[in-house]
């Protein structure tokens, strides 16, 4: 994975392949309080054999693997909408090095759409199936981009995000299956792209810049060391939701940068819609793949 460092070399990488990694998106002060909630929410997790809390719908905001979750190796997986009981998680909604670039890529008006923190604990065997965001989370157009925070460092053993550059530009793969929506793309898709895929690795307080039609996923942790990431969703300002979010929170809609303009901007494609999550997370809806 190449690094490079000028704004504008930046941009054009996102437009090119889809995603930018760049270094120093948290303050470390920012780093800091969000790992110290996260060791605080998994210090919490070692008391619950189920998932736990609730958010907006009334789902539980704390996911845990179902197989591996002790309290000895806890295998939290996912926090969703931490933003919402977190006061070092809204701040970094709000403002962090990554929303300048994407400003860049998208104008001067900002939102944010979700945030969530994805887990990958030691032994937990949390891996991600093969997905483009989009036909999860469909807008009026297509300018939508995953940032992805990097919580702890990032390596080639701990189950790195991987991303097959260019996917962006090219169709959006279905997600359903046998009249099931399981979140991930079709063995056949993912077989025919996998060996395609880059691994974004670096230091904690990194973040790789994902465009939401970007096809990607990640393997299980083969490491002792975790690798946590907190995943936040930020649209252009016009780009109206054409779906309920299946990360409810009080933040959606909230503009980061630049002003409310009111007006909807289209482009013209066709997309399956999502099947609203009945599970508590994503991962739940990817588990339905691997019984097919
Ligand atoms: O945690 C990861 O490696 C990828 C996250 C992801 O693709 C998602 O949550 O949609």
């Amino acid at each position: 994975m190449q690094k490079v460092n000028s704004i504008r070399q930046q941009v054009k990488q996102f437009q090119k392949d889809g995603f930018v990694v760049i270094e120093n998106a948290l303050s470390e002060s920012q780093l800091s309080a969000i790992k110290a909630d996260l060791a605080k929410w998994v210090e919490e997790s070692k008391q619950h054999t189920q998932p736990f809390g609730q958010i907006q719908d009334g789902r539980p905001r704390f996911d845990i693997e179902p197989n591996t979750h002790t309290s000895d190796k806890p295998a939290l997986r996912r926090i969703t909408s931490p933003a919402e009981i977190s006061s070092a998680c809204l701040g970094v909604v709000k403002d962090n090095h990554a929303l300048d670039l994407v400003t860049q890529f998208f104008g001067p008006n900002i939102k944010h759409w979700g945030n969530k923190i994805n887990l990958k604990l030691p032994s937990s065997g949390t891996e991600v199936r093969f997905h483009q965001d989009f036909p999860f989370e469909p807008h009026s157009n297509e300018d939508i981009v995953t940032v992805l925070f990097f919580l702890d460092d990032v390596t080639l053993e701990n189950g790195p995000l991987e991303v097959v550059p260019g996917t962006h530009k090219g169709p959006l793969h279905s997600l359903w299956h046998n009249g099931v929506f399981t979140g991930a793309v079709s063995e056949d898709v993912e077989l025919q792209y996998k060996s395609e895929a880059v691994s974004c690795f670096g230091k904690a307080g990194s973040a790789c810049l994902m465009h939401s039609k970007l096809l990607h996923g990640s393997a299980a942790n083969s490491s002792d060391l975790a690798r946590c990431l907190y995943i936040v969703s930020y649209t252009a300002e016009d780009a109206i939701t054409l779906v309920p979010n299946p990360l409810p929170s009080e933040l959606d809609g909230i503009v980061v940068r630049g002003e409310r303009t009111g007006k909807a901007r289209c482009t013209n494609y066709d997309v399956e819609l999502p099947e609203y999550p009945k599970e508590v997370s994503f991962f739940g809806q990817q588990d339905k793949a691997k019984n097919m």
